[in-house]
């Protein structure tokens, strides 16, 4: 038998000087490939000298969380000024084609990107893959994936067909080490999709890890450090590591639309929200829908001592929340979506200047480890403290910032939890999609007929929590947003369940 690999006598004393050398407990018993992934998984960690500032770090925002109430933000809280909040459904449908009309132009001119955050792990859903790979049961079974795929290729065909150009919208998706793999076989399983590879450009964040409640970073196998991924807010640190910025640069983007996976009606690139902000001179821009009710526990975009920011429900009190400003509405109503716009200047600045002050949330979590005797242990009560960084945390540095609501029933429905949950399941993912697509039928004159030969009587005022009384599935490669359907749909009979793609756009319009 070869003799054991010498140990690592760097790895020792920087693990020493960062109060970390347990990790190390089980060298001696670790086969030479469990060694090379430990090291491997430490080095960016020792390179940088992060992991004992990191471990202590955790250590001291969980002590400084708890006890003790939340701080409560309302006195210094101010709702979105009515100037830079636009919305879809109060603006004037002039305003509406302007800046569809100017973030057609955008599109056109290739000067915009859609950025996907996919470093999640569902753990809420529950399963073991990557969310975007997930299919909700729609009739055509497409995934996540595949629907903002479609979505891509459709406004690139719509802004190059107003514009007589070949246009493209780079599709920048960061994953994690959990997602990365899976994603890209997948990626590659379906030809991605039909877009042009190189402008699908994956990259991953970085890894932090889980740390007890005394500072020391949690072992899960003797040759293993317990993992995840540093938040949504890691995007900006991934921009730098993996030169996002300079590829955006190099294309000529400069304007990014960064989204979250789970969002089934996603208007990625979404022409009106860009080029309302573009239009607004903003640097960093937020789309909201109007809160459902008061307590509804989503965070809200507004400004705290004069600076923007979202709050989570957790910091203000009721009477805050159920303020109504004279026209009825809640005065803080913008509930953030996860949809953000950036212009790649602010990216860089905040890249260059800002990242490392960026707020570290704290998540208490159970995290399974090996024992000092190495027997795995999986703990009953929360043992792992896990910082992540925010996406939105970087409101905070815009100069120019704009929020802009739009319509819940058109335009977000998340898909967070397994269907035995109440709310953003797979079944009102599914059937968000649906009924809005039913909806677009109707408008464009569709009527829908049972097996039997028989008109579904059409209903317009879907309560939400019931499905629609016909299915109709649209491709979005037919339509991005409801347009253009009366061609195809106008005044003529569907059977319901019915599919809408390419392959039938044809017979239609010649029927
Ligand atoms: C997010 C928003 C919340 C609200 C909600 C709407 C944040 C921090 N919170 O909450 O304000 O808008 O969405 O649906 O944005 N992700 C990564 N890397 C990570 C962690 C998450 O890429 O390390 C991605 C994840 O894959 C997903 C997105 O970020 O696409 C949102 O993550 P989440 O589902 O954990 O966030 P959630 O639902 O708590």
């Amino acid at each position: 038998m070869a003799p054991p690999e010498p140990e690592p006598e760097e790895i020792r004393a920087r693990l020493e000087r960062a109060g970390q050398s347990h990790l190390l407990r089980f060298w001696a018993e670790l086969q030479p490939a469990e060694r090379d992934s430990l090291r491997a998984a430490l080095a960016p960690l020792l390179e940088a000298e992060e992991l004992g500032p990191h471990c202590r770090r955790a250590a001291a925002e969980a002590r400084a969380r708890q006890p003790g109430p939340l701080e409560r933000l309302d006195r210094r809280m101010q709702p979105v000024p009515g100037e830079f909040l636009g919305s879809v459904s109060r603006s004037e449908r002039a305003a509406l084609a302007r800046w569809e009309a100017e973030g057609f132009h955008q599109i056109s001119e290739n000067k915009v990107a859609v950025l996907l955050l996919a470093g999640g792990q569902g753990t809420r859903l529950g399963v073991t893959y990557p969310k975007g790979m997930y299919s909700v049961g729609l009739p055509s079974g497409k995934t996540l994936y595949q629907i903002q795929a479609e979505r891509i290729r459709k406004l690139e065909q719509l802004a190059g067909k107003k514009y007589s150009t070949k246009c493209s919208i780079p599709w920048y998706i960061m994953t994690s080490e959990f997602t990365l793999g899976p994603t890209e076989k997948f990626f590659t399983e379906h030809n991605y999709f039909n877009l042009d590879k190189t402008n699908v450009i994956m990259f991953e964040q970085r890894m932090l890890p889980a740390v007890t409640f005394d500072g020391k970073a949690i072992l899960e196998q003797k040759g293993k450090i317990a993992m995840a991924p540093d938040g949504n807010g890691g995007l900006y640190r991934a921009l730098v590591d993996n030169k996002i910025l300079d590829d955006m640069e190099r294309r000529g983007i400069q304007y990014i639309h960064v989204y979250c996976v789970d969002n089934i009606l996603v208007k990625m690139a979404d022409p009106i929200f860009i080029g309302f902000c573009v239009s607004k001179g903003a640097d960093c821009g937020a789309k909201v829908v109007e809160k459902a009710y008061p307590t509804e526990p989503v965070g809200v975009v507004c400004r705290v001592d004069g600076v923007y920011q979202v709050v989570e429900y957790s910091e203000i009190n009721l009477e805050t929340a159920q303020m109504r400003s004279p026209d009825g509405q809640l005065v803080y109503s913008a509930g953030n979506i996860c949809n953000h716009f950036f212009t790649l200047d602010f990216l860089e600045t905040v890249a260059q200047k800002f990242e490392s002050q960026l707020k570290q949330h704290v998540a208490i979590k159970k995290v399974a480890y090996v024992d000092e005797e190495g027997n795995l242990v999986k703990p009953l009560k929360p043992n792992g403290i896990k910082l992540e960084k925010f996406v939105f945390d970087v409101f905070q540095f815009s100069k120019n910032f704009v929020a802009f609501e739009v319509l819940r029933e058109e335009e977000f429905s998340p898909l967070k939890n397994a269907d035995t949950a109440d709310t953003d399941t797979p079944t009102t993912a599914r059937r968000s999609l649906l009924s809005q697509h039913y909806r677009w039928a109707l408008k464009a004159g569709a009527r829908f007929l049972d097996e039997k030969g028989c008109r579904i009587p059409e209903k317009l005022n879907l309560s939400g929590i019931e499905d629609p009384p016909a299915v109709c599935e649209i491709s979005p490669l037919v339509s991005y947003f409801g347009e253009g359907l009366e061609t195809h749909m106008k005044t003529k009979d569907f059977y319901s369940p019915f599919i809408l793609d390419e392959s039938k756009t044809e017979i239609l319009e010649d029927a």
